[in-house]
C-alpha cells in the first residue's frame, strides 16, 4: 500500500469490552490527528485550496471510539461526517487531501464531490451525500456476509435527521427480520443542517426507535471514547454470535458548521455552543490520561506538534501531485471504448494541444 498515515495502526478485532487502558493513548492521538487535521481543512478552503468539507469537531470520540472497536475486515457505511474513522483504519491525510482537492492521487480520479471518499481495501464504501442511503446498503452488505459465512459486521454511520428517513426504517426493518450483523451507528449530534432534535422527533431519544424492529437500542455518551467502544464491541459480539443488530445512539454535539457552506450562528446561540464546548472530548480525555499518569503537559503539546507536522506534510505533498488530465473522463466507464467515446476523446485531446481547452 503506497501510502499510509503514521498514526498508530488499528487493532485486530478486540475481545468486547472496554477500550484497554494501553490503547487510550492511541485512542487521544487519532482524536488530536482529526481535530488538526480538520482545523486545518476548514482553512484550506476558506482560502479556496480545496472545494468543500465536512467538519467534525465535537465527534471524534464517537468516531474514533467506534472505530476502535472494529475489526479491520468489517465494513464501513459512512455518511460524510466520519473523518476521524477513516483516519484509524489507516486512509492516511495524504490520501485524503488528494481527494479533497482532485488530483491525480486522488483514486476517485476527481469524480467524486470532494469529501466524499471510499476506498475498498479500507472496506470503507463511498460518503453517501443523500442522507441514508448507507442504511440500506449496510444492511444489503450484512446479509450477504450472513449467506457467505463471513465473519464480520457492517456498521453504518448517520446522524439524528436521517432517523426520519424513509432508508433508516426500510434498512431497520430489514436488519431486524432477518437478524443482520449490523452496527446503526447514530451520532446525535443535535442538528440536522439547522433543524433541532426536538423539531425532528418527539421519542424521548433516538435508541427508542430499535424497539420497534426487535433490536436492542442503546444510548450511549458520545464526548466519552471508553463508554463508545464499549457499546460498539458487545455490539459487535451480538452480531458475530447471530443475534443481530444493534442501534446505537451515540450523543454528540458538532462544534463547527454543518459544512463549509454552513453558517451556524444563524440557528443557534453562542450560549449553547459554549455549553457544550466546556465537554470537548478532547479536553475530557486528555483530563482522563494526565489524571491516570498516560500523558504529560509537555507530551502533550508533542502529540499536537506531530499531529501538524504531519498534516503539513501530507498537504505539501498533496499540493505537489499533479492535477488529473481532462482525457481521463473517458476512462473506465467501457472495457473498450465505442467509436463514438474515441472520436470524442481524440478531439479533447487536440483541444487541449491547441489550447483551446485548458486543463
Ligand atoms: C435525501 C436528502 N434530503 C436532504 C438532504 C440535504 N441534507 C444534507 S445533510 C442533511 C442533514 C442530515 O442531518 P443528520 O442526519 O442529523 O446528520 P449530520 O449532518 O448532522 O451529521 C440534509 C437534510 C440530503 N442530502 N439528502
Amino acid at each position: 500500500m503506497p501510502d499510509e498515515s503514521t498514526a498508530p495502526t488499528p487493532p485486530a478485532a478486540e475481545v468486547p469490552g472496554e477500550l484497554p487502558r494501553d490503547r487510550l493513548l492511541d485512542a487521544y492521538r487519532f482524536m488530536v490527528l482529526a481535530r488538526t487535521m480538520d482545523e486545518r481543512c476548514l482553512t484550506l478552503q476558506r482560502q479556496g485550496r480545496i472545494g468543500f468539507y465536512v467538519p467534525l469537531q465535537g465527534q471524534e470520540a464517537a468516531q474514533v471510539g467506534c472505530a476502535l472497536a472494529l475489526a479491520p475486515s468489517d465494513w464501513i457505511f459512512p455518511a460524510y461526517r466520519e473523518l476521524a474513522v477513516a483516519l484509524v483504519r489507516g486512509i492516511s491525510p495524504k490520501l485524503l487531501l488528494d481527494q479533497f482537492i482532485g488530483n491525480s492521487g486522488d483514486e476517485m480520479k476527481g469524480r467524486q464531490m470532494p469529501n466524499h471518499y471510499g476506498y475498498r481495501r479500507f472496506n470503507y464504501v463511498t460518503a453517501s451525500s443523500p442522507v441514508g442511503t448507507q442504511i440500506t446498503h449496510a444492511v444489503g452488505a450484512a446479509m450477504a456476509a450472513q449467506r457467505r459465512k463471513d465473519p464480520i459486521v457492517t456498521v453504518c454511520f448517520f446522524g439524528d435527521g436521517t432517523t426520519s428517513s424513509n432508508d433508516f426504517h426500510a434498512g431497520l426493518n430489514f436488519a431486524g427480520v432477518f437478524r443482520t450483523p449490523t452496527i446503526f451507528f447514530c451520532q446525535n449530534n443535535r442538528y440536522a443542517i439547522s433543524l433541532p432534535l426536538e423539531r425532528q422527533t418527539h421519542s424521548p431519544n433516538l435508541a427508542v426507535k430499535a424497539t420497534a424492529y426487535g433490536f436492542p437500542g442503546v444510548v450511549v455518551d458520545g464526548m466519552d471514547v471508553v463508554s463508545v467502544h464499549t457499546a460498539v464491541a458487545e455490539a459487535r459480539a451480538r452480531a458475530l454470535a447471530g443475534e443481530g443488530p444493534t442501534l446505537i445512539e451515540a450523543q454528540v454535539y458538532r462544534l463547527g458548521p454543518h459544512s463549509t457552506s454552513d453558517d451556524p450562528r444563524r440557528y443557534r446561540s453562542d450560549a449553547e455552543l459554549a455549553e457544550w464546548k466546556a465537554k470537548d472530548p478532547l479536553a475530557r480525555l486528555k483530563h482522563d490520561l494526565l489524571a491516570q499518569g498516560l500523558l504529560e503537559e509537555s507530551a502533550d503539546a508533542g502529540l499536537w506538534e506531530a499531529a501538524r507536522a504531519e498534516v503539513t506534510k501530507a498537504l505539501a505533498e498533496a499540493e505537489a501531485t499533479p492535477p488529473i488530465t481532462p482525457e481521463s473522463i473517458f476512462d473506465d466507464v467501457y472495457a473498450s471504448r465505442p467509436p463514438a467515446l474515441e472520436e470524442q476523446r481524440v478531439e479533447c485531446l487536440r483541444l487541449l494541444q491547441e489550447g483551446i481547452l485548458k486543463p
